[in-house]
């Protein structure tokens, strides 16, 4: 069995964490947990150092502030790479990714460069989400298509499982996007390395409890990073390390 490091970012997570990495072991035990808390002022952080506490498999870094989804990502993945994990997931601790997809993603992930949990590949499959997130993200799944190439119906989910080689290949120091248009920059990276990017069906539930972290700055920064994409393409800037495409 290869080992997996699930990564889970919080941010005023208090009541939906320790649930969730239960359920994550319960569907995949030989699974490790890397929580990323940025100092959440309802103290998530408490809660995962003692989750930390009383299981080997769980580890937590401690951010000063609230720094961004794509960079908690980027820390984590460096994680992932130097304690040699061969798959990396992400998922988010709101429970809007249902944990019994993991043994999915992992039974496929041996063929692809990532496994991505697609609310669009299968219809369309949420539940509990406002009509206005709804179009909002269908909206931007077709535009990011239509500027990047990206063939993926959903193409900015979270919930996702890389194959180290991929990470690898990608110096992150070098990825620009701060929040959540990190999926849309990360899924155009792994199609420009060659990759296969794989879909699977997920039913999305919007989140037990706690609030949306979504604003304007971050519906923004998704709207301009596919035309910054092209354009780094076009000039040979894509953060790979040397020697790639
Ligand atoms: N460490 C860290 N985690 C974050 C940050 N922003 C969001 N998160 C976490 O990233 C995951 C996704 O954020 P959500 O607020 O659920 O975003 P969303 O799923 O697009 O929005 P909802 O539909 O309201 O759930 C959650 O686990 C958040 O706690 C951040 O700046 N830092
Ligand atoms: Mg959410």
């Amino acid at each position: 069995m290869k080992s997996c490091l699930v990564i889970i970012p919080t941010y005023n997570e208090r009541d939906n964490i320790a649930p969730l990495v239960a359920e994550i072991f319960q569907n995949i035990p030989q699974a490790k947990v890397l929580i990323v808390d940025d100092n959440s002022p309802d103290g998530t952080g408490v809660i995962c150092d003692q989750l930390a506490k009383t299981n080997r498999r769980v580890q937590v870094l401690h951010r000063a502030a609230k720094m961004g989804l794509g960079t908690a990502y980027r820390e984590g993945f460096k994680i992932a790479l130097s304690r040699g994990m061969e798959y990396i997931i992400e998922m988010d601790a709101d429970f809007s990714h249902d944990p019994v997809v993991l043994k999915k993603m992992l039974a496929e992930i041996p063929d692809h460069g990532v496994v991505i949990g697609s609310r669009f590949c299968n219809g369309v499959s949420v539940v509990n989400w406002p009509i206005r997130r709804l179009i909002l993200s269908l909206l931007a799944s077709y535009y990011v298509r239509k500027i990047t190439g990206l063939k993926i119906s959903d193409t900015t989910t979270g919930y996702k499982c890389f194959k180290r080689e991929v990470l690898e290949k990608i110096d992150l120091d070098r990825v620009i996007s701060e929040d959540y248009a990190f999926q849309i920059e990360m899924n155009y990276l792994t199609m420009k390395l060659g990759y296969t990017i794989q879909e699977i069906p997920i039913i999305f539930v919007d989140r037990h409890s706690g609030t949306s972290k979504m604003s304007t700055g971050i519906i923004n920064e998704a709207l301009i990073l596919p035309w910054k994409l092209r354009l780094r393409s076009l000039f040979g800037r894509l953060p790979f390390k040397k020697n790639q495409p």
